[in-house]
């Protein structure tokens, strides 16, 4: 489907196991960030195409063969996904750099550890139990079945496109799920691959996965207020999440939500100094500030505030800017021409807040190291937690370091903010450790490390930052519903006209 050897590369999506054009016949162009060029076309979906694909992925859930398989069956098939990404992993890894600018150097490490999503929920969908209740009624029979909850529609962005497709996808479709994914107009192209490698190859029946790429507005609101979408699972932007939450309570569809952050990442002065500056660079400067779990807040004890500041503007300093595609290259383009803006307006809001800039502060010209879309690594101090450099999610390079006194300012400090969805405690002392982790509002936290996942830990937010958990055994529970089944053995009558209580 895709001619290597055009300069831009045409690409088809994947609706009801087949390769189609959008039904509109238009295209858009998908960027690569590092040099601000076009490299290839996308399907522009709109509402057409998502009811193309919703009503292929409702028969693949209604009367195809995917929810009957026996779940030791779909096990199986979820493990070949996972086998069939091990093996076109490096190609995988390849194409996000194109389309988003992520370091080779981090994409390759992601697209190899994402098959253990396929194999750890591949392992439970044969796991997946209901129970036998011993009902309060002679001569019932109570059980209770857990049923997958039908077609689910995923709208995923830019940041980590096939990573965060793979905590959605793999429990879905080991519960017996079909989905419908949306994923980013501006990373399209990894999925589509996907697809193309592991999906069709894994002869996964016709209608169980399907694509409708294109525009939020255009093609992600008709899936979410689409009657046949049972449940969204969406990873974006706080604002978007409101409006799908909004949008898709209108049909009762289940969601789950994984948003922004603005995360602390508090610093002792008990730590052991050098790995805590490594993890505040870690929590920032990595994937170039654009993970909802940066640590965007550094929250430094006034006693080692001077030191800890030098130090860590020495390390970053340091940064390697470049090509993403090198492997020594550490901090790459930002993903999108108007996230470039974004960021770049934050760093004016700082300044004008009153904030010391005591790195970067600006773009990153080609001598340093910069491509089209390149912000230089950016640290401000003299932050007070009330400011909108602190409060708002920049998705970006730009750290704001605040001051706090003890224990108690710290964790003051940390929950003052609307968000939960990181946080980050450098600390020598195991009380201290898991006093913070108990205080910090915050989905995850990472006590003398940063930004570590895995497909057995729980992830998601507290406050703004969400609704649900991805990952961990738990995840597999929002792609399912209970029912209870209740079956007399015993005589029936009675007074017809009450309720039929125990009492
Ligand atoms: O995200 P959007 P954007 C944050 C980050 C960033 C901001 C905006 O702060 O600066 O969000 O980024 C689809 N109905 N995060 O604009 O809009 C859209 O097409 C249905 C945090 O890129 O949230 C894409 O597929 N769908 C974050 C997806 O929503 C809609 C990762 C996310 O886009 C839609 C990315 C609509 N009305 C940004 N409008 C994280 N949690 O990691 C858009 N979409």
């Amino acid at each position: 489907m895709l001619d290597t050897q055009q300069k831009t590369k045409t690409y088809q999506t994947y609706i009801d196991g087949k390769w189609v054009d959008a039904a509109s016949g238009k295209a858009f162009e998908t960027l690569d960030p590092y040099t601000g060029e076009s490299w290839a076309l996308i399907p522009e979906c709109d509402d057409t195409d998502v009811n193309r694909a919703v009503e292929a992925a409702y028969r693949a859930f209604e009367t195809g063969s995917w929810p009957n398989m026996t779940p030791t069956m779909r096990g199986k098939k979820l493990r070949l996904i996972g086998d069939l990404i091990a093996k076109h992993s490096e190609h995988l890894a390849g194409i996000e750099v194109r389309d988003n600018g992520k370091l080779i150097s981090e994409m390759a490490a992601q697209t190899r550890y994402m098959p253990e999503w396929f194999y750890y929920y591949g392992g439970l969908a044969d796991k997946i139990q209901g129970a036998v209740v011993s009902v309060d009624r002679p001569e019932h029979f109570n059980y209770i079945l857990r049923e997958p909850v039908g077609v689910c529609a995923f709208i995923t962005p830019w940041n980590s496109p096939l990573m965060l497709t793979s905590w959605k996808l793999a429990p879905a479709l080991a519960a017996g799920c079909t989905v419908v994914i949306k994923p980013s107009e501006y990373t399209s192209a990894s999925l589509l691959e996907f697809m193309r490698l592991v999906i069709a190859e894994a002869d996964i029946p016709p209608g169980v996965v399907n694509v409708v790429t294109g525009f939020g507005a255009v093609a992600g609101e008709p899936l979410v207020k689409h009657p046949k979408v049972a449940k969204i699972a969406f990873t974006g932007g706080t604002a978007t999440g409101a409006r799908v939450n909004a949008l898709a309570a209108q049909t009762f569809k289940k969601v789950s939500l994984e948003l922004g952050g603005k995360s602390p990442n508090v610093v002792f002065d008990d730590c052991n100094l050098e790995d805590a500056v490594s993890g505040a660079v870690a929590g920032i400067f990595a994937a170039t500030g654009q993970t909802c779990i940066a640590g965007s807040r550094l929250l430094l004890q006034e006693t080692i505030h001077d030191v800890f500041v030098e130090k860590l503007v020495a390390m970053a300093k340091q940064a390697r800017l470049g090509d993403p595609s090198k492997p020594e290259t550490q901090v790459g383009p930002v993903t999108t021409p108007p996230q470039y803006e974004k960021i770049l307006s934050y760093i004016d809001i700082a300044k004008a807040e009153g904030c010391t800039c005591v790195l970067g502060g600006g773009p990153a010209t080609k001598e340093e190291g910069g491509g089209r879309y390149f912000v230089k690594p950016t640290i401000f101090t003299g932050v007070d937690n009330k400011m909108r450099i602190a409060q708002e999610e920049v998705f970006g390079p730009v750290l704001s370091v605040i001051k706090f006194k003890d224990e108690e300012d710290a964790v003051r400090i940390a929950n003052e903010i609307a968000y939960g969805l990181g946080a980050g405690v450098w600390t020598q002392s195991v009380k201290r450790a898991h006093n913070m982790a108990r205080r910090i509002k915050a989905g995850t936290v990472w006590v003398n490390t940063y930004r570590a996942v895995s497909f057995l830990m729980p992830f998601g937010g507290y406050k703004a930052s969400g609704l649900g958990r991805e990952n961990g055994a738990e995840a597999i529970d929002g792609y399912l519903q209970s029912k209870s089944v209740w079956i007399n053995n015993g005589p029936g009558g009675g007074n017809p006209f009450i309720m039929k209580t125990a009492g």
